[in-house]
Order: structure tokens, then sequence, then C-alpha cells
């Protein structure tokens, strides 16, 4: 874990991969619990594996006491193993071997939140990617797949609930008040899907009857008190166990699923088998402590961690390498999910919408820097560091343009492939490949690219219309930048949906190769660097709707005039293009304003565009959640990446004048968008109400922009009568960001008061109330050190430590990157802190610095200054380690 030598952390390889030398066929386990201590027995049988250059047994441990190490009923001598840092070797083993080992681990000290850990009085694991070492030694790698028996036993007060994977098959008293729990899973797993949960927990259950006709126990398990928070999670499992039987054809294979929830967790969720272990963010919800967002987060995550049962847990990954195998496919899994229970075609593209959004201001900003890495990466010092948004949404969209190449059921056969060859198998992205190849009869060779070569492709498409043949030529050229390590770049396998627009805003019929008669959109195949594509009888000069729906992950150029993109902003069939189309046209604006602030010029904002916003807004025949999309400015961050050089100051002050003038310029369509969009009545996420609240709070906040009295009492009003979280808390945001005077100021600090008083027993909505003022235009970071004195505050929480801290410091940017670098200096500060207690969190954080480089010569030497002071902190995590050592080694 620890990495004293910071200038070479080890990196490991995936051309190094060699099978295991042994198989583990059975593990049995027992484990005495205790916060303070857990005695861990465990006997399992390996096999030698004929097929591997490998002859010992090799196993991974990381911070354990070792009591007891028997091989075939014998105790091992110290001269008959080696360990050398996490790796322990028993060499000249016999073909069959039963080990039995006895560990004894900290739960409470265990700060790491990684193997066994203490939340809240109560015992959780989180085992992926490498914590099952930490709770015994074993050969802890995904390849490594053996069925599991576990025996928990503990003292009754404290413990009455003992969970782990698979069947209960027996339970029972002890006598001196502790009893015991069996768990048997019938399944094979790799050691990352272990888990146990014990501890005071109360559960919501109910009886599933699946679509083969049995009878499954479903139960969602929560602290006491809680319980009355667990409805909509429950609801989602069962929607999601509906959906892969119905679009999958994917059952569940056990008779039991339960889902847990903690406080205390690194991430969102876990898909262990049987017994998904999630943060309370993930599954708690009631209208009065969760906003639509929240719904829609528990709804995609319950999904998401149910879909890995087959993607990940059935099928599993070879090597950590192939991470992205599960994660791609099970993030395109949930968002599909997502997309089919709104339904609705708009519903599918605001879904579609949202997930570029994030695409585009992550993952095209990791991909653009230090610690770019391909979908498939070929090494890491530390696996942890790669659950990134490459492998999770850039995973997601290159199995997106499988489902673009091979259509709705040639996907389905190609999933019905994966599954009928790898059942039960650890195996690689290029078996999920080889699959999709087959199933389609398609040659997918090149699209291996897409898996290792990492950067964003470029296209930039041309095109030219000859009104005498009536043909409409289109040319599109592909490029790559170069990233860490990777200079050269081959040309990608790029499908680009296309559809041409006539003057009346309708499709052109399309007459070109691969177009059936009637259609208007069609998939072209961009292998080369550079390919023409005509298309014929095209009757007057179209504007082209390129890269319909999004169908590669990509950025796109083309030379739109302004009044084409209005044109494809008001007509497109295509509602994703549409929304494209307006971002287009604000980002042209947003980029020569931050130029006009730079430059000391004065700041306008032209009709044309206000127009165009206008129509859309007061477009009702449009939803409302699709309104809101385009209504909503590009991010300051999405803003940052069309410069070489930064100015975050100056891009806040040029959005925010521009919202100044929308709000200004729109005042009175606001107001009947706010008027139209009340949702009264008895508070319901649905898709229809959860749209309706997001474009009247998004008027909500941009009147506030303007500010004026009516509108501050509009927020109060709002604040004071809200029933529900949603409405609460966009109300307070307007509140806390209005620009008014003292009276208003004074306002606002009493609702955040009152805010903070009526739900300081809710940990989920004093992380909202720490964000919410992370992120406030006027938190500096005096405000934000004052924060952290806050009694509520601490570091220890990964959810807490992130509301505030990962907020300010993502989130914020005109404040974190103030110029006299005290934003540096209080990032260097919080990841050295956090280094200490959570490595994992600490190295998310990092990832804060990742594009120092894009900033000016001035800030720039203060981030460096801010690097070098975490690179050469004592005993560093090789996590955080590996994030800062890249990001100096940056060009
Ligand atoms: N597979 C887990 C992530 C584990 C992260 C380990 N550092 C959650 C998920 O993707 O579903
Ligand atoms: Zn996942």
């Amino acid at each position: 874990m620890r990495n004293d030598n910071l200038s070479a952390p080890q990196a490991i390889y995936r051309k190094d991969y060699v099978a295991p030398g042994f198989w583990v066929d059975t593990v049995e386990m027992g484990l005495d619990l205790g916060l303070e201590q857990t005695h861990v027995a465990t006997r399992m049988t390996l096999r030698r594996n004929p097929e591997s250059t490998e002859k010992d047994i090799v196993l991974f441990g990381d911070g354990l006491k070792i009591l007891q190490l028997r091989l075939n009923g014998a105790n091992l001598k110290k001269s008959q193993y080696s360990i050398q840092g996490e790796t322990m070797r028993i060499p000249d083993a016999p073909d069959d071997v039963v080990l039995e080992i006895e560990t004894l681990i900290q739960p409470v000290k265990n700060t790491a939140l990684s193997g066994l850990y203490a939340s809240a009085g109560n015992l959780i694991t989180q085992c992926e990617a490498e914590g099952f070492r930490r709770i015994t030694w074993f050969p802890d790698r995904p390849d490594v797949m053996a069925k599991y028996t576990v025996l928990l036993r503990a003292d009754k007060k404290a413990f009455p609930v003992l969970l782990s994977n698979g069947n209960l098959i027996e339970e029972g008293d002890l006598g001196d008040g502790r009893h015991y729990a069996k768990w048997e899973d019938p399944f094979f797993k790799p050691s990352y899907l272990f888990a146990i949960v014990a501890g005071k927990l109360v559960c919501q259950e109910e009886t599933f009857r699946l679509q083969d006709g049995r009878d499954a126990l479903l139960q969602v398990w929560v602290e006491p008190g809680n319980l009355d928070k667990t409805d909509h999670a429950m609801q989602s499992l069962k929607k999601s166990i509906r959906w892969d039987e119905e679009r999958f054809g994917l059952e569940l294979d056990l008779d039991r699923f339960m889902i847990v929830a903690t406080g205390d967790f690194n991430m969102g969720a876990m898909e262990n088998k049987g017994l998904n272990i999630f943060n309370t963010k993930y599954v708690l919800a009631n209208p009065s402590i969760a906003t639509d967002t929240d719904y829609a987060g528990i709804e995609s995550v319950v999904g998401h961690e149910y879909f890995h049962n087959w993607t990940g847990n059935r099928v599993t990954c070879r090597d950590w390498f192939q991470l992205s195998l599960k994660e791609g496919l099970t993030v395109f899994r949930d968002q599909e999910f997502s997309a089919d229970l709104v339904g609705t075609a708009t519903g599918r593209a605001v879904k579609r919408i949202e997930d570029v959004r994030v695409l585009r201001q992550v993952q095209f900003s990791e991909d653009a820097g230090p610690m770019a890495h391909p979908v498939r990466p070929d090494s890491f010092v530390e696996i942890n560091n790669f659950y990134t948004v490459t492998i999770y949404e850039k995973g997601s969209e290159v199995v997106r343009m499988y489902y673009t190449l091979l259509g709705h059921d040639g996907f389905r056969k190609g999933m019905d492939l994966y599954f009928a060859r790898h059942d039960g198998q650890a195996v690689e992205c290029d078996d999920f490949r080889a699959a999709m190849a087959d199933a389609g009869g398609r040659d997918l060779t090149q699209f291996e690219r897409w898996y290792s070569q990492a950067g964003t492709p470029r296209v930039h498409a041309s095109a030219v219309y000859n009104a005498e043949e009536k043909t409409y030529v289109l040319t599109l050229a592909q490029s790559c930048p170069a990233t860490p390590g990777q200079a050269e770049k081959l040309p990608f396998h790029i499908p680009v949906t296309v559809g041409l627009l006539g003057a009346d805003g309708r499709d052109l019929p399309l007459h070109t190769d691969g177009a059936q008669a009637g259609q208007t959109s069609v998939v072209l195949e961009l292998t080369e660097a550079s390919q023409t594509f005509i298309f014929r009888d095209v009757a007057e000069e179209p504007v082209p709707s390129l890269l319909r729906n999004f169908s590669a992950p990509v950025v796109l150029h083309f030379d739109y005039s302004d009044a084409q993109l209005a044109h494809l902003l008001a007509h497109d069939s295509d509602p994703f293009n549409r929304w494209e189309a307006g971002q287009r046209l604000a980002t042209r604006r947003l980029v020569k304003l931050t130029q006009a602030v730079q430059a000391g010029e004065a700041l306008a904002l032209d009709e044309m565009f206000l127009e165009a916003l206008r129509n859309t807004l007061n477009d009702t025949t449009l939803d409302p959640a699709f309104r809101e999309l385009v209504l909503t400015l590009p991010s300051e961050l999405v803003i940052a990446e069309e410069f070489d050089e930064v100015d975050p100051q100056a891009i806040h002050t040029a959005r925010q004048f521009a919202r100044a003038a929308i709000s200004d310029a729109l005042r009175g369509d606001l107001l009947t968008a706010y008027e139209d969009n009340l949702t009264p009545g008895k508070y319901s996420p649905d898709a229809e109400s959860s749209a309706k609240r997001s474009l009247k709070n998004l008027a909500l906040s941009y009147l506030a922009d303007w500010p004026q009295q009516s509108t501050f009492d509009l927020a109060l009003t709002q604040f004071n009568e809200a029933e529900n979280m949603t409405d609460r808390l966009a109300a307070l945001h307007a509140l806390v960001n209005f620009k008014g005077d003292a009276k208003q100021k004074k306002a606002a600090d009493k609702a955040l008061a009152q805010f903070y008083k009526l739900f300081s027993k809710e940990a989920l909505v004093v992380d909202k109330w720490f964000m919410l003022q992370a992120v406030a235009e006027t938190t500096d970071v005096a405000k934000v050190r004052e924060l952290m004195q806050h009694p509520a505050f601490t570091l220890n929480n990964p959810n807490r430590a992130r509301s505030l801290t990962f907020s300010f410091c993502n989130a914020n940017p005109s404040q974190f990157h103030a110029p006299d670098g005290s934003g540096y200096a209080l990032w260097a500060e919080l990841v050295i802190a956090l280094n200490k207690i959570n490595p994992q969190v600490a190295a998310r954080l990092a990832r804060s610095m990742d594009r120092w480089k894009k900033y000016s010569p001035a800030l720039q030497q203060k981030m460096k200054a801010a690097l070098e002071k975490v690179a050469g902190t004592k005993k560093l995590s090789k996590d955080v380690a590996e994030v800062v050592t890249k990001a100096l080694a940056a060009e």
C-alpha cells in the first residue's frame, strides 16, 4: 500500500499477464466478528493449473496478522514460504492442496474503507478491486473463481443481523449471547465479489415472481430509522429485474437478492453476488430529503448493480485491465434501462443528452490530460485509480457503437452469443468484440482501436452541394491528438449517423450507399483517415445533421453558420442534435464574451441568439426537460475546453453576464415558464413532473440572476412552502446566489441556517448543505476553511469530504483558481490529510489538478508547487503517488 520511493511508482502491465499457477475450487470461511478485532479462518482447496508457467502458489495479503498457515494439514514453516510486499509465494506445492489460514484484522482501524471496516457500529466489506486480501491471504485476482461457504459468528446484541453472499443455509444460537449464520453461494465467483455485512440493520422485504415462475426474496437493509426511505430503491430493484428479463432475457439466478445501505462508502455501490452494498446516497429517498436527481440516480445505480449480476458476475474480467468489459457494458445497460423506463422519444433524448454532457465535461477532459488511458489500459500503478470516466462512460459509448452498427436485434444476438460462450468465465474485452462480430457477421478488427488508443478523436466534416447534379458530397476526416505514451494514432472505425434537412426543416429522403428507400438517417462508417460520401437526388442545398444521437464519442467540427444552427435548433428531427445546435450557438457566444472580458471590451448578447432561446422556451410542444437542457448554458468547464489557456475568472464573468442578459431579455417568458410548470399536489418523481420542476427551477435561477425584490420573494416563498427537496433546494440555491442588498443577504443566510436546522439529522441533506455553499459564487477559500470548522464536517466520511472539498475544487473554478494560489494550497493540505485516512478518496481529489498545464504561467507555477508539495510528502499511498507523478510529468 505504501510507497516511499515516489520517483518510481511500480506499474504493472497487461502484456505480463500469466494465468494463475493454481485454481481455487472451494473456500470455506469462518469469521468471529468484532469491531476491534475479527478473527478469520479460511480453508481453501487448490488445484494446480497445468497450463500456467507459474509453478508456485501465489497469495496476496495486505495488513494481515497471520496466526496460522497450514498446507495439507501440516504447519508451514517460515522457510517454506516467502512474503514480499503483498505477495506470498509457496513453492514446491503438490498438485492438490488444502490451505488453512488464520488471520486477525482490526476493522475499526480500517479508515481506507477497503476490506472489512466499521460503519456506524456495523461491519461492512468492500473487496473490489483488491480488498479481499485485507481480510485473508488469497489468490486475489478476478480470474480465480471459487465457490464460497461463509460462517459468521458474533455477539447477538451488537450484530443481530449477519449477511453474506448467496443463500442462508443455517442459523442459530451459540450461547454466551452469541449467534451464527451460515451462507452458501452456489455460484463460482472471483474474490472481489465476496461480501459480508453484520450489525444492527432492518429491512424492507418483498417476494417477487420472476418470469420463469420462481419466487425471489428481495430485501433492502438500512439502519433503523431509515426504513421509511427504502421504497424507491425496492421499486427500482423490481423494475431492474423485470427489465433484464424483457430486454436481454436474463433472469435473476438466486432465490434471494439483498441491498444494504451504508453511510461510509468510497464510491456509489458494489455488485457483490446477491449482496449489493450501497452508499446511502443511492438507496435512501423520500420527498423531503431527496431531489428528482437523487431519485433518478437511485434508479440507475440500483439497475447498474443488479445488471452486473450477468455482466460482471456471471461473466467476469480476466484481469483488471479488462475492467471496462464489465463496467462499460453495464453502464450502457443502465443507461438503456433509464431511457426505456421513460419510454418517450424525447425522454430518451433527454437521458442521452444528460449522459453525453457528463462524458464531454469529465471524460473528454480526462482524455486530454495526464491520466489519459485507453478503455483497456496497458498499465497501471494502482487499479483503484482506473475506475474512471474513460472505463465507465467512454466504455459505455464503445458498447453503444456496436449497438449503432449492428442495430437493436443484432446487438441482442451478440449479447446472447457472449453469454452462450462465456457464462462462468473470466474473459477479455476482445471476447466481447468477437461475440458482436460473429453474431453480426461483421469484421470488427479495426474497432479494436477503441480499446487500445486513448484520446478523443476529432472528425472534420465538410460538404459541397452541386445544384446541377443534385449531389451533396460529404467529406469526413478524422484525427486524434497524442496522449501520454501514445504519440501516433491509427484511424478509428467511427459510426457517423447523418441526416439532411431541407429549407422547410423536414428531413430529406436519403439516396446514398447503405440507405433504404424512405430512410432519413443513415449510419456512415468512417474507417479511413478521410472518406467521401455521396448523396444523390438532393433537391435543394441541405443543412446537414451530423453525428445524430451522438453516434460516436468524438469532437465533430463543421463550419455551420449561425443561421444553419438556428435552423437545426428549430427543426432537427433528431432531438439530440437540436440540443447540440443550441449548445454550439451558445458556446460560440461564450467564447467571444470571454475574450471580450479579457480585452476589457463591452459585453453584449445578440438578439438572434436570445430569440432562438425564447422560441425554445415558449414552445410548449417540447418536453419541459428538453427545454431546460437547451436553455442551460454550457458549463464553465466545457467552455474552458475551447481555450488553449484557460482564464477561469473571465469565463465565469462571461457566463454570468450571459445568464443575466438572458434573464433580462426573457423575463416575461421565464415567469410564464415558472407559472406553467408548477407541480401542485402529492410529490412524484416520475419523468413528467420532474421535467416540469427542472424547467420551473431553471426559470427561477435565471430570474434570480437579474436581481429584483419580486424574484427574491418568489424564491423565498418557494423555499418556505416547498413540500419536496427538489423545490426547496433549488429555492435555497437561488437565495444564496442572489446578488442582493444587505437585507436580502441576511434573509438568505437565515434560510441557509433554517435548512441546516431542519435537516441536521439527515446526513445526505447535510451533504447537500455543504455542497450548495461549496459551489456558491461568493464562496472563496477562506469560506471553505470556515466551513471545514463546522462541527458536522469531517474528512473521515467520504460523502462529507466530497460534499465540501471536492465540490469546491472541481465545481467552483473561478474561486478554486484564485490568482494568489490559495485554492491550490488548500487542495494540497486536503490531499495530504486524506492520504493518511483514505488513499482512494485522496487520489480522487488529487485529480483536480490534472489540467494544470492549461492555465496561465503564473497559475501553473503555483499549481506545480502544490503538486510538488504533495509529491514530496512522506508515506504517500501509491494511489496518490500515481496521480501526482503523472500530473507532474505532463507536457
Ligand atoms: N464495481 C464497483 C466499483 C468498485 C470500485 C473499486 N475502487 C461499482 C460499480 O461499478 O458498479
Ligand atoms: Zn459497475
